[in-house]
């Protein structure tokens, strides 16, 4: 059997992870033949609740899951590493300020990137999920000058795969039948759900579909809601749904898509008028263990105004930081 990968997950005792863990160890990311060892990240005041969820993962008897580190050291849990899922942030509590939000995940992202520039392997993969994502990423990015700034991307799948769902329905087609659709932007009510290049089975979703007032008003809307609207009616934020999209992202990013498009955030070069460093959700394709931007697509007015209103929100954040 060959060596098992090294899984770093940041948040382990969280809501998230305690779907994550289990489709990782069950070999979700890296198919049934490779084993892996998991690296569990938490706070010292959470280790407790992490030896829980390494007792289930142990009861669980997964086949390739080899070996199982929970630390609350970064050094230690990126050491080597193969991928990483910065899952663990810190959450807004009461009376604080998205300025003092900003700043205490700033802290985080700032102290993990700092390890992962020492310790992690060099063709790492990290996967930011913990919120701000997109912003921590690059906080993330400047305090890793020795790591690769394309190793690095922030989850936006959860909203393209929801936005998936909702096209399909309305178009009455499976959702591996729809290619080319795009979530620009920050993982933030901001973001914006674009169906302009959108195909399913070759056609176009907006004639297949043939409702501007539905999309503009219905959909774009509720894709930048639905987070809210699972709290509403969950009594907690998404968890199976954002570790299932972190393993979609994941796996698209090392084993391809195959010629078809997804979307991810990543950093910028400048496309799209979007200022280099920032962290942002756009179309990519995957081959060879490797992401590229779909460049050169032509954007009308209603696409700049949305892809404007989410960019103005990111550099927003990092003026706030800086
Ligand atoms: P939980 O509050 O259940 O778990 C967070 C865990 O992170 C806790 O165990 C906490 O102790 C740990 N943690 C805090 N600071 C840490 C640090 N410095 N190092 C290591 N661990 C640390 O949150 P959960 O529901 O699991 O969500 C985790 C994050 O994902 C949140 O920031 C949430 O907003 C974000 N999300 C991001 C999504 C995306 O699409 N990018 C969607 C889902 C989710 O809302």
């Amino acid at each position: 059997q060959s060596t098992p990968k090294k899984i770093a997950v940041t948040g382990a005792a969280g809501q998230i992870c305690y779907s994550l863990l289990f489709r990782l160890a069950n070999g979700d990311l890296y198919g049934k033949s490779q084993p892996i060892e998991l690296r569990l990240l938490d706070l010292p005041q959470a280790q407790d609740a992490v030896r829980g969820v390494v007792m289930e993962l142990e009861d669980c008897a997964f086949p390739l899951l080899h070996n199982i580190v929970m630390t609350d050291d970064p050094r230690q849990a990126f050491e080597g590493v193969d991928a990483a899922f910065l899952v663990g942030s810190r959450p807004r509590s009461k009376g604080m300020e998205r300025r003092d939000l900003l700043a205490a995940n700033a802290e985080i992202f700032k102290v993990q990137g700092r390890a992962i520039n020492e310790v992690a392997g060099r063709r790492a993969k990290i996967l930011v999920v913990g919120n701000p994502a997109n912003t921590n990423a690059s906080i993330l990015i400047a305090n890793a000058p020795d790591f690769n700034p394309r190793q690095v991307s922030s989850m936006i799948r959860l909203d393209h795969n929801r936005a998936l769902t909702q096209l399909a329905r309305k178009a009455a087609c499976g959702v591996g039948d729809i290619d080319k659709l795009v979530v620009w932007g920050n993982h933030s009510p901001t973001m914006f759900a674009d169906w302009t290049y959108a195909t399913a089975a070759g056609r176009p979703l907006s004639e297949t579909i043939a409702d501007d007032h539905w999309y503009k008003e219905v959909l774009i809307p509720e894709i930048a809601r639905r987070g809210t609207a699972i709290i509403e009616a969950r009594g907690a934020s998404s968890a199976a749904s954002a570790a299932n999209a972190a393993i979609d992202q994941m796996r698209d990013w090392m084993h391809g898509t195959d010629g078809r498009w997804t979307s991810m955030a990543v950093i910028s070069q400048g496309q799209y008028g979007i200022p280099e460093g920032l962290v942002c959700g756009v179309p990519v394709m995957c081959e060879d263990d490797d992401y590229s931007v779909v460049e050169g697509l032509d954007l009308d007015g209603f696409q700049k105004s949305k892809l404007d209103k989410t960019i103005e929100e990111l550099v927003g954040e990092r003026d706030a930081l800086s």
